[in-house]
């Protein structure tokens, strides 16, 4: 209520206090005119003309309670200040009350929203972390599986080249173990070591003008290092022997796909045993393979590749002992294409270069696999007996001439002395060598590395 509505209401009451005693002395003077009272009493006056300035209060006297007491406006005011001070006190009081309550409601509010803020980057930061952790378990197990992977790999490896040591050690005690006894006996470098050196190259293998190539590169490089002590001799002699075979080629066996793999060599080269092991080797890579018995001319040479399928799990086409090589080809061939193979592996009956004959048969397979499967890839792979040393490198020559060759396969390494004949076959001849085989279990045909091959030798 405001201070207007408390001096308003005043006022009415005043009002009608002073109505109230009008009436009564109108009453009272009324009784006098009629005799009943005696004493002419003077009417009121009037008392405010403005009653919110002025006022008047009946003064509670128990003997006289007709008497009016006059309230000064001082008093009044005074009077109407303190009830004002109470109201403006209350008015106070319930306004810093309700500022307290807002403000309360306000911190809550804040303390709310911080409390939500908070738990909102809380839950961010857990989850931050738990991607965290997520990330670095993920990592930890990649880095686990590639640290596996790379053990297997080394096993593997360690594995093949194992294989490689034992495979290569006749030829290794040939080559190394009597270089080694040859450096040790000299002390400076002289020309009776290059001679006592080139018999034992020659001796090994690796054909006389290779030895002489070798021994010239090896005075070339001594005297631009400045090497004058044996002891140095061995360290180039491998790194130039390296060299010697280090393809300069494309050496897979399936560039592209599909690739037709025609596999040829002489009788007992090593062929049909090779395509067991190359269908082993290619399937391991993930091509899907399918091998066709194009030598038709023994029955056992049919079921010496149907063995081999079997044992790989790779379908075989063939057909009966004495039919057309050449249809065999050709049913493989829609074959192949029908089931999207990677690697068609075709096995021929063995041959020698100047049988006319069979040169004759080997040219119809080229064509029918030009006709029938033109768009595929051509590996022409020749087969050659690493025990016949010096031999297996005229074989390569001659049969170039007559066979647009892509790779060779050298068999049989394990079980001879004459392992120099790579270096030779390598520097001589213009064909990359892609395999090398080391020995009659399955995973004895290795890809051919020139470094691992040159260290298993020079070891
Ligand atoms: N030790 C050893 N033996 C091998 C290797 N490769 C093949 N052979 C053996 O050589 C012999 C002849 O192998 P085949 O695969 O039948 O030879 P091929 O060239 O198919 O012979 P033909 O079909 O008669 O022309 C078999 O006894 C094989 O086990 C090898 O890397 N190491
Ligand atoms: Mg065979």
């Amino acid at each position: 209520m405001g201070l207007f509505d408390i001096f308003k209401r005043k006022k009415e009451e005043k009002q009608a206090e002073l109505e109230q005693l009008e009436e009564q002395v109108l009453e009272e003077s009324s009784e006098e005119e009629s005799g009943l009272v005696e004493d002419v009493v003077e009417p009121v006056e009037p008392v405010f003309e403005q009653p919110v300035l002025e006022s008047y209060v009946e003064e509670e006297e128990e003997d006289d309670e007709d008497e009016f007491q006059f309230v000064t406006e001082y008093e009044l005011e005074e009077e109407y200040m303190e009830e004002l001070n109470a109201k403006r006190a209350q008015e106070l009081a319930e306004q810093a009350e309700a500022e307290r309550l807002a403000r309360e409601k306000e911190l809550a509010e804040q303390a709310e929203a911080e409390r939500i803020a908070r738990e909102e980057a809380e839950k961010v930061e857990a989850e931050r972390a738990e991607a965290e952790r997520l990330a670095r378990e993920e990592a930890e197990q990649a880095e686990a599986e590639r640290l596996a992977q790379e053990e297997a790999e080394k096993e593997q490896k360690k594995g093949f080249f194992g294989r490689l040591i034992s495979g290569l050690s006749k030829t290794r005690n040939n080559i190394t173990d009597r270089i080694d006894r040859l450096l040790n006996d000299y002390g400076k470098i002289d020309d009776e070591l290059f001679e006592e050196l080139e018999e034992i190259l020659i001796t090994a293998d690796i054909g006389m003008d290779t030895t002489m190539e070798l021994i010239d590169d090896l005075r070339n490089q001594l005297i631009e290092r400045k090497i004058s002590e044996a002891s140095g001799v061995k360290a180039v002699l491998k790194e130039i022997m390296t060299l010697y075979l280090t393809p300069e080629y494309e050496v897979s066996l399936v560039p592209k796909k599909p690739t037709v793999i025609l596999v040829i060599g002489v009788n007992g080269a090593g062929k049909t045993t090779s395509i067991g092991k190359i269908a082993n080797l290619l399937k391991n890579e993930g091509n899907s393979v399918l091998l066709a018995a194009a030598d038709t001319f023994r029955a056992a040479a049919i079921d010496q590749l149907k063995i081999w399928g079997d044992r790989v799990a790779v379908d075989v086409i063939a057909h009966s002992e004495g039919s057309d090589p050449s249809a065999v080809v050709y049913d493989a061939c829609q074959a192949a294409k029908a089931r999207k193979i990677d690697a068609l592996i075709i096995d021929t009956a063995g041959r020698l270069h100047n049988k006319v004959n069979l040169m004759k048969e080997l040219n119809k397979i080229f064509r029918t696999i030009e006709r029938e499967f033109g768009d595929a890839h051509l590996e022409v792979l020749l087969v050659l007996d690493a025990t016949t040393g010096q031999n297996a490198v005229q074989q390569a020559k001659l049969f170039k001439e007559s066979a647009p060759l892509t790779g060779l396969v050298l068999t049989k390494l394990d079980g001879t002395a004459k392992g120099g004949f790579v270096f030779a076959i390598r520097h001589l001849l213009d064909i990359p060598v892609k395999l090398i085989g080391v020995g009659e279990k399955i995973e004895d045909l290795q890809h051919f590395n020139p470094e691992d091959f040159a260290n298993a030798i020079m070891e």
